[in-house]
């Protein structure tokens, strides 16, 4: 585990550059080469995500669906960031995410990424690996993903909330436009039958039934206890406690600025828009998603 140096603390925050059309940090494309050349295996399972979207739920979930019966030590010995390593992680303070994940001795190998669709790996293609899509509404977004940015040193230093929606709207953050990614991974979901495209709206409605459906597009079969353990463990007071869940051991965030589990909450957005900043943001989205199926619920 890396403590906090002096290094870290005085490194600046990165900053965006666009990188093949897609606003990027340093940190997501400096090891790119190796993670173009990344060699995916049939039963790998990706985790894919814009930021926010509750990639460390899924990952919890689907750790403890493939691995909660036969090591339930895991759950409480390894941070969930070296279960799920993050594939195109570099930051220079721990080994790169895609020496993570060619170092994981669990099979199948649970794997996240934020890379939006066309920057995939070609291997995950071509070895037909599964990839678990989460999407969350624009809104909530935005709001997690601010706050997020505060509190995490290796992020674009997110300005106040108005500029950062502004940045937002533009898709001038990191992994660029949310509506790029939802919807380039929505049209690839229509052709490619191994992703399972998922909301975080209907996991918070619902989580039994995305278990379900998580477990048969995985073949996966638990009893009737495992399902309800699994329940309990990833409900969001539980992994806001759990240290192995809520990142508190990584010494880049600092939880006093705002936790990583924050609210975890459906509609939290109607805490921080304005009501101009509502309208203004519904005016984009309209132009931006006129021509997709694609829909998202803001509040439950
Ligand atoms: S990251 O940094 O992109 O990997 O973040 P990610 O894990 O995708 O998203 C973090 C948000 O997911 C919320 N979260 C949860 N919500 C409900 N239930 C559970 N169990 C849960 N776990 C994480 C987390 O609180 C962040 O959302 P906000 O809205 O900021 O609370």
């Amino acid at each position: 585990m890396i403590q906090p140096s002096d290094k870290m603390e005085q490194e600046s925050r990165p900053t965006l550059f666009d990188f093949h059309g897609v606003h990027m940090t340093k940190y997501c494309t400096d090891n790119w080469e190796n993670v173009q050349n990344f060699q995916a295996k049939p039963n790998d399972i990706f985790i894919a995500t814009y930021p926010k979207a509750g990639t460390t739920w899924m990952s919890c979930i689907l750790d403890l669906l493939l691995f909660g019966r036969t090591c339930p030590e895991r759950q409480e010995s390894i941070p969930i960031y070296k279960r799920v390593p993050f594939l195109e992680l570099c930051t220079g303070f721990e080994i790169t995410g895609k020496d993570f994940a060619d170092q994981l001795l669990s099979t199948p190998r649970l794997i996240k990424t934020h890379l939006p669709v066309q920057f995939i790996p070609k291997s995950i293609w071509n070895q037909n690996s599964r990839i678990v899509y989460v999407a969350r509404n624009a809104k909530d977004s935005v709001v997690s993903n601010f706050h997020f940015c505060r509190m995490d040193s290796f992020q674009v230093d997110p300005g106040d909330w108005s500029t950062f929606l502004y940045n937002f709207m533009q898709g001038k953050v990191v992994y660029g436009s949310w509506f790029d990614h939802v919807n380039g991974w929505w049209e690839k979901k229509q052709t490619h039958p191994k992703i399972l495209y998922l909301f975080y709206e209907d996991i918070s409605e619902g989580s039994g039934r995305e278990i379900d459906r998580l477990c048969s597009f995985l073949g996966l079969s638990p009893s009737v206890e495992e399902k309800q353990q699994i329940l309990t463990q990833v409900q969001f007071d539980k992994m806001k406690k759990n240290k192995m869940a809520n990142f508190s051991t990584l010494p880049s965030m600092d939880h006093k600025v705002s936790p990583f589990m924050r609210k975890g909450k459906v509609g939290d957005w109607r805490n921080q828009f304005t009501v101009a900043q509502n309208e203004q943001f519904n005016e984009v989205y309209r132009q931006k998603m006129k021509d997709t199926t694609l829909q998202f619920r803001t509040m439950l």
